[in-house]
Parts: C-alpha cells; sequence; structure tokens
C-alpha cells in the first residue's frame, strides 16, 4: 500500500514536470515553424559535444562549420566538426539528407532534438541550412544556457520567394554592409536578395566595356536631404561608390553559402538618369545631364526610338547575366514617364513604324525588346507592375510595388508575381509618430503590426491565381537613409514580420504571439551592433467622435507590444506608474493635454510619447 502511495507521488510529480515543461516560453523563433512539439528532456551541449556531417554531400560540411561558427560566437564551446564515419554514441549533432520528402518539399527541413542528440535533415542542403538556423535561434534564446529542449519540429515554407531589396542607386553602401544584411537574411530563412543596382542618382555596377558609367556616373555632387522638401534644402558633400565586377562575385559567393540568390536590377527605361548623364545621346533631347542630387521621378528616360539605346543596353546586360548566377533578371521598368517621348521624333516614328498606339505601347515594346534579349540568353525578366502596362512580355514575373492590385491583375493574366505592396512592405515607411522617429522624413507609415498583418494570398484571388503568388519581398529604399545605422533602424526589426509573412503558414500567425517572439530579437541586436526600431512599444492615439458642440472626442489608445499596459495622464504631466490605466476607449472634454506611455510590471518601457498631445484648443 505504502509503496503504491509513493508510486502515485512519484507520478504526480512527473505530471507536474512535463506540465511545466509545456508552459516554457521555448517557441521564440522566427520565423515561427509549421510544426513544432515539445518533448520531455534537455539536450546539453559540453565541450565534448561534436558535430558530424554526412560526407556524401559538400554543402552540409560547409553548414556544419557555420553551426560550429555560431555555437562558439553563443555558447563560448570550441565544438569538433567531423565527418560521420566516427562511431556515434550520443552528445552529437548530425546534419544529413534524406530522399525526396513531399512533406518537406524543397526547402524544408526535420530537427529533432532528445536528450542524447539532435538531428537535423532535409532533402537538400538548403533545408538543412534553414534547420542549422531554427537550431542556432532555439540555442541562442534558451535561457538556460548550453541547454536546449527535447523538440520535434517539421518545417518548411508557405512561399518560394522570400525576398529584401536594397537600393544602393541613391546611397552607395559597401560590400562589408552587405554581407551584414545577408547574414540576417539567412538567419530569417529569406532567400532573394534584390540588388537595385541602378537609379538615376547612381551607376553602381563596373561594366567593363563602359568605363565611364562608374567613373563618372557613380558620382553626385550633393543630395537631398527630404522629400517634398525645398530643393534647396540640398547637403552639399559629394557622394558615390560603385562595386568592381570581383566584388560582386564576392558578395555572389557569399550569399551563394547561405542559400541566397542575387538578382541584379538594370533600370530601363526609366530612373536612368546616372547613365545619361555619361551617354546623353541616349536620351530624347541629347542632355547634357548631371547625376542628379534630388530625388522624385525625372523627365528624362532612355530615347526609346533610338538603336543605339538598346545597343547599350544590350551591352550591359551581357555582362550582368554572365556575371550573376541567377536565372532571373529584374529590369526595373517602373515609373518612366512619357513626355519625353511624345516629343521626340525618333519615338514617335518607332510608333508608327512599329504599328503601337501610344507611348505606353512604346514602353512595352522597350521591355518586350529587352526581354527577347535576355530569353536568347537563358535569362527570363522581372519587372515593376508597370510593366503591365500596354501588354506584359508572355513570360515575365511582375513585381507588385502599387498597392496590391498590379499583382492582382497580373496573376490574372496567368504571369508569376513576386508581392511587394508598398502599403505593407516599403521599409522606408515611417514606424511612429515625427516626433519620436530618427528624422528620415518619410511621411507614410507602416508600423510593424501592419506589416505583419499582410495575408499575400487573400480571398482576391481564386485558387489557380493564388498559385501563381510566388512569394513576398520587402523593400528598403534610400533616398532618405544616409548611413547605415539609418538603414538598419528601418530593417530591424520589420524584416522579422516579413519573414514571417514568407514563411509560416497564415493559420499559424498571430500578432499577440509574434509580438512575444519579437523582444527576443533586440539582445542579439545588440550584440551583432545592429541598429533597430523599438516602435513596438509605441503607444498609438486614434482620436474619433469629435463633437465641436460639446468639446467632446472618444480616444482609442493602443500599443502592439505583448503583455504590456497603457498609462496616461490629461495634464501633459509624463504619465507614471500610478497615472490613469487605459482599459477602453474613453471620451474627453477639451482642451486636454494627453500623453501616454507603455508600461510593464511597473516600468515605463521604450520611447514613448514623452511630448503631449494637444487635442483641439
Ligand atoms: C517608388 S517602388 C519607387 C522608388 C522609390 C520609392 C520610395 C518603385 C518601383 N519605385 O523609386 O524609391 O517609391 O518609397
Amino acid at each position: 500500500m505504502k509503496s503504491k502511495f509513493i508510486a502515485f507521488f512519484i507520478l504526480l510529480g512527473l505530471i507536474q514536470i512535463g506540465l511545466y515543461a509545456q508552459n516554457k516560453d521555448l517557441n521564440t523563433i522566427i520565423p515561427r515553424p509549421q510544426i513544432f512539439e515539445l518533448k520531455r528532456g534537455d539536450f546539453v551541449f559540453n565541450k565534448n559535444t561534436i558535430i558530424v556531417y554526412d560526407a556524401n554531400y559538400k554543402d552540409l560540411q560547409s553548414i556544419a562549420l557555420q553551426l560550429s561558427d555560431e555555437i562558439k560566437l553563443i555558447l563560448g564551446l570550441d565544438l569538433k566538426v567531423t565527418e560521420n564515419n566516427v562511431r556515434l554514441r550520443d552528445n552529437y549533432v548530425s546534419v544529413g539528407l534524406i530522399s525526396n520528402s513531399d512533406a518537406l518539399g524543397e526547402e524544408g527541413y526535420k530537427l529533432v532534438s532528445t536528450s542524447k542528440q539532435i538531428g537535423i535533415q532535409a532533402v537538400k542542403a538548403s533545408g538543412v541550412f534553414y534547420g542549422m538556423q531554427t537550431l542556432v535561434q532555439l540555442i541562442r534564446n534558451n535561457e538556460v544556457k548550453r541547454q536546449i529542449p527535447a523538440i520535434e519540429i517539421s518545417d518548411k515554407p508557405r512561399f518560394a520567394w522570400r525576398g529584401m531589396m536594397l537600393d544602393v542607386g541613391r546611397y552607395f553602401y559597401s560590400i562589408e554592409f552587405i554581407k551584414k544584411m545577408l547574414d540576417e537574411m539567412a538567419v530569417y530563412k529569406l532567400n532573394k536578395f534584390h540588388w537595385h543596382l541602378t537609379d538615376d542618382q547612381g551607376w553602381r555596377i563596373e561594366i567593363k566595356k563602359y568605363p565611364e558609367l562608374t567613373q563618372k556616373g557613380a558620382w553626385r555632387s550633393e543630395s537631398q536631404f527630404g522629400i517634398g522638401l525645398d530643393k534647396n534644402w540640398i547637403n552639399t558633400n559629394p557622394h558615390g561608390g560603385y562595386y568592381t565586377q570581383e566584388e560582386i562575385k564576392e558578395v555572389i559567393k557569399y550569399a551563394q553559402s547561405k542559400y541566397i540568390e542575387v538578382i541584379p536590377e538594370i533600370e530601363v527605361p526609366g530612373h536612368s538618369k546616372a547613365a545619361l548623364s555619361v551617354f546623353p545621346h541616349l536620351s530624347c533631347t541629347g542632355g547634357p545631364f548631371e547625376v542628379p542630387g534630388y530625388w522624385g521621378v525625372v523627365e528624362d528616360v532612355y530615347c526609346a526610338g533610338n538603336e543605339d539605346t538598346f545597343k547599350f543596353v544590350e551591352d550591359v546586360l551581357t555582362e550582368v547575366v554572365e556575371l550573376f548566377p541567377s536565372k532571373i533578371v529584374h529590369i526595373g521598368g517602373d515609373e518612366c514617364k512619357k513626355n519625353r517621348w511624345k516629343t521626340c521624333a525618333k519615338c514617335q516614328n518607332r510608333i508608327k513604324k512599329e504599328g503601337l498606339k501610344d507611348e505606353y505601347e512604346l514602353q512595352s515594346y522597350f521591355i518586350k525588346r529587352v526581354q527577347n534579349f535576355l530569353n536568347s540568353k537563358g535569362k527570363s525578366i522581372i519587372g515593376w507592375d508597370e510593366i503591365l502596362e500596354g501588354g506584359l512580355a508572355p513570360n515575365a514575373k511582375v513585381m507588385s510595388w502599387r498597392g496590391t492590385k498590379g499583382g492582382i491583375a497580373a496573376a490574372k493574366q496567368g504571369h508569376e508575381v513576386v508581392m511587394s505592396p508598398n502599403t505593407f512592405l516599403y521599409l522606408d515607411y515611417a514606424q511612429g509618430a515625427a516626433d519620436l522617429e530618427p528624422a528620415y522624413g518619410r511621411t507614410r507609415f507602416l508600423p510593424i503590426e501592419k506589416v505583419y498583418s499582410y495575408n499575400p494570398v487573400s480571398e482576391e484571388f481564386t485558387e489557380p491565381e493564388g498559385k501563381l503568388i510566388k512569394g513576398v519581398q520587402a523593400n528598403v529604399w534610400t533616398e532618405l537613409l544616409h548611413n547605415r545605422e539609418s538603414v538598419e533602424y528601418m530593417i530591424f526589426p520589420r524584416i522579422t514580420a516579413v519573414a514571417e509573412v514568407a514563411w509560416t503558414n497564415q493559420n499559424l500567425r498571430q500578432w499577440d504571439d509574434f509580438s512575444r517572439r519579437i523582444e527576443y530579437q533586440f539582445d542579439y541586436y545588440k550584440s551583432k551592433d545592429i541598429t533597430f526600431a523599438e516602435s513596438i512599444y509605441y503607444t498609438y492615439v486614434k482620436t474619433s467622435s469629435i463633437n465641436k458642440n460639446s468639446s467632446t472626442a472618444l480616444i482609442t489608445l493602443s500599443t502592439p507590444s505583448y503583455n504590456t499596459e497603457i498609462r496616461y495622464t490629461l495634464d501633459g504631466t509624463a504619465p507614471k506608474n500610478s497615472s490613469l490605466l487605459y482599459d477602453k476607449p474613453f471620451t474627453v472634454k477639451y482642451p486636454i493635454n494627453l500623453n501616454t506611455a507603455t508600461f510593464r510590471n511597473g516600468k515605463r518601457i521604450g520611447k514613448t510619447n514623452n511630448k503631449s498631445i494637444a487635442i483641439f484648443k
């Protein structure tokens, strides 16, 4: 009887431990894995843990070595990396391939940890790489260092195109910085780096046939500070820079080691003034031009009636396709003004000769011609959604940026689409009230919660149309981002929301859960010297039901942060722990001086609306 009693209590204890394990805050991974199951027990790393890789596949050695580098950084353990011809007992991490598995697909992986060993398996090396990234996040985020829980993860991406674009045309960024961004893309399982290499304000890629392009076209004498500002508001420091072909090869190789494809963008027919300033005879007016130091959509574009233009573009693309292994070249196609073409004899002549209806069809002619050339080189094109105007070249992919309409239209016409709507994925847009943000100037507003809310395949699509949506991409335009800190501030942490939109199935995504996991990134960013926004702690104020007769208004406060509360004052003083606690929308009689702040555990957290917000006097 007594022994039964003891057994009963032991059992009760075990159940308790089990429950405790279930409650531990362990799913901290971004993007959230599709299937994540916590088991009992922990794997404990020590100096004797070894990493073994399947030597039949060369790529796996590099992944095993990258894993050991990360473990060294995080845990301070220098683990031995070895081929799997050793006799394994326990205390090891193994990475290997398995034959085709529908469940895992091209990029999926399985990660299983027990108290004895950790195994990562996938159909392809890229999957093993993503499994490795998941493991690294588990190690990094776990509160008990050198220990990770027993788990079973089975994971694969929702979308094949998980991209980020960096505009180096407006501001030049070094290859060291590009590599740093590639590192972080890999952490979040992004796999397409779209390199916006040419624009009005700078030509950044060495073309051997035309050295003047970078000798002159990569430099400008000044830069505008803001947008919509007086054009006189100019920083008169010269700016510029470019990548040699050798440097570009180095970046491509580096990206390959992280399973990231580099897609070059060479803009035609618009956003080409840097090239035209070097070769003004390729414009409609003949110039002369300077590389502009101001932003916006410029009038001068490549002349579409001049054969020399096509010769030039083809020469440039010939070098580009040799340099970039990617099967796709981005040819821009956006924001091409038609005014010059309207009054250009050569362009009008082309319209007549080719039987085109108008300048929109002339743009389409331009795009199709460039596409045919690239097809002849074994490449396909992708372009901004304006390439839909005037008829779209048949096998072109569309990158939809002007909201979601372009992408929907393209899918309805049977084209493959990458969704990149400015309304959800433009990381140059602001994250909070102007007085809280660094003075980067973009006034359009894109808080991280909105990024996260994006569903690329919504009800607007039929099922076959939905299948044409290849994925999503965030764009980082740099007109107003003049140093690496400001670029980072815009990217981090919003890119984590982009990554989860791209990777995790819609039914598993919840803002509450994501906002909890996001805070694990902040210490990591500090450790990597990455500047990041803490806009998640902002409080947002909405005023509605304004009644001028009674001088009243309804105030709604919100914060996207997890497990926090909002306190506020109505006299303009800074909110304290003892100030009014917000629980639901409330009516005020103005004049008031509202001041709000976010609190956790009695402490004010992050930057908040330090400035009082006066609502009507
Ligand atoms: C529109 S997106 C542009 C860019 C600007 C961006 C600023 C696109 C294809 N064109 O040239 O930099 O807006 O947000």
